[in-house]
């Protein structure tokens, strides 16, 4: 049954997960690829059963190169450095390490970019949403036939591309001593992004190596994610949603995705993630993009009233949208069809 009426569930914040979490481990995604195909059975059943998949090497390293170069006139350009404590250089590594930037202006309260900053630079981490809708990424990655196919492959028909959520970089900083695997447990941060959420992208624009930043997934969580919403795409936490988070980041080991320039970690919207550990020497790039099914949708201003206006993002509430409760039970690997219903991937 589709949820005709009320496809917007009840919203409410969910607390972070506790420690202890499970530490990640290193994994370089098998190539389940064929020559020709563009997703093979043992891609699809992959990504059914573990919530992501990897094609590797689907951008050309060239675009990835050229979008690599354009991002760091960007980041030059636009995130100021702290007064006196050195600049940042593409070709000095030696000015990668722990980066002192200058401080953030507020985040906006109206206007474009009300919400969330244009950049986001803080620590290790800077999110360029601003450089989100540039032609030359929006076709690098949501419109490019390659990435686009497999999307269509596993969703269906995708709600036209505008823009990504930008590049995120994760920097290398000076380390402390400590014992490793609870300094991996704590660098996670685990947890499900909001909106609407079926089908999300991370495209890495340069090679990721061990304890490198890579994208962190916690395999299977999707399908307890799914069942703690209300609705199987919009954002719409049950009362258990804390409970689930709790559970996943406390008993499922997460998967640190190592890889090269080019890769594309396709990962379902309810899969539980967050930014890998970083002990190494280079920067962590990555292009997210995010893929719905191309429904009718609410309006900017009704995403306002509701507090789930979120500009950085091309994903919008579903105006009709599949109550998970008529697909209770019915998720287990003997008959994985009903978490998928609407899913091209279904239909195989
Ligand atoms: O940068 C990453 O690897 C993860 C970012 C993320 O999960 C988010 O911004 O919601
Ligand atoms: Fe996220």
């Amino acid at each position: 049954m589709t949820a005709g009426a009320d496809a917007r569930g009840t919203v409410t914040a969910p607390p972070a997960p506790p420690s202890p979490k499970q530490p990640s481990q290193v994994f370089d995604a098998p190539d389940l690829s064929a020559p020709g195909a563009v997703l093979t059975d043992a891609e699809i059943d992959f990504f059914v059963r573990h919530g992501f998949v990897v094609k590797k090497r689907l951008l050309a390293a060239s675009a990835a190169n050229a979008a690599l170069d354009r991002t760091w006139r960007h980041l030059l350009d636009r995130v100021p450095m702290a007064d006196g404590k050195g600049a940042l250089r593409q070709h000095d590594r030696s000015t990668w390490v722990s980066p002192a930037w200058g401080p953030m202006p507020p985040t906006p309260t109206d206007g474009p970019h009300a919400g969330r900053a244009p950049i986001v630079y803080s620590g290790a981490t800077v999110k360029l949403h601003d450089l989100g809708a540039a032609g030359f990424l929006v076709r690098l990655v949501p419109n490019n036939p390659k990435v686009r196919r497999v999307a269509e492959g596993l969703l269906g028909n995708l709600r036209p591309s505008r823009r990504t959520r930008g590049v995120y970089a994760l920097f290398p900083t000076r380390q402390d001593e400590g014992e490793a695997e609870t300094r991996i447990a704590d660098a996670l941060l685990p947890h499900t992004d909001q909106v609407c959420q079926q089908l999300n992208a991370c495209a890495y624009l340069d090679d990721v190596p061990p304890h490198g930043g890579g994208f962190t997934v916690y395999p299977g969580s999707h399908k307890a994610l799914f069942h703690a919403h209300r609705f199987a795409a919009n954002w719409s936490p049950l009362p258990h949603f804390a409970e689930v988070m709790r559970e996943v980041a406390t008993e499922t080991a997460p998967l640190e995705l190592t890889g090269s320039k080019g890769d594309v970690v396709f990962w379902h919207g309810r899969l539980v993630h967050s930014a890998g550990v970083h002990f190494g020497q280079h920067i962590r790039w990555a292009v997210f993009a995010d893929f719905t099914h191309n429904g009718e949708t609410l309006s900017d201003d009704e995403h306002r009233a509701l507090g789930q206006f979120e500009w950085f993002k091309d994903t919008r509430l579903l105006r009709s949208d599949i109550e998970t409760t008529t697909c209770e039970g019915k998720d287990d690997d003997a008959h994985p069809e009903a978490m998928w219903r609407g899913w091209r991937l279904a239909g195989r």
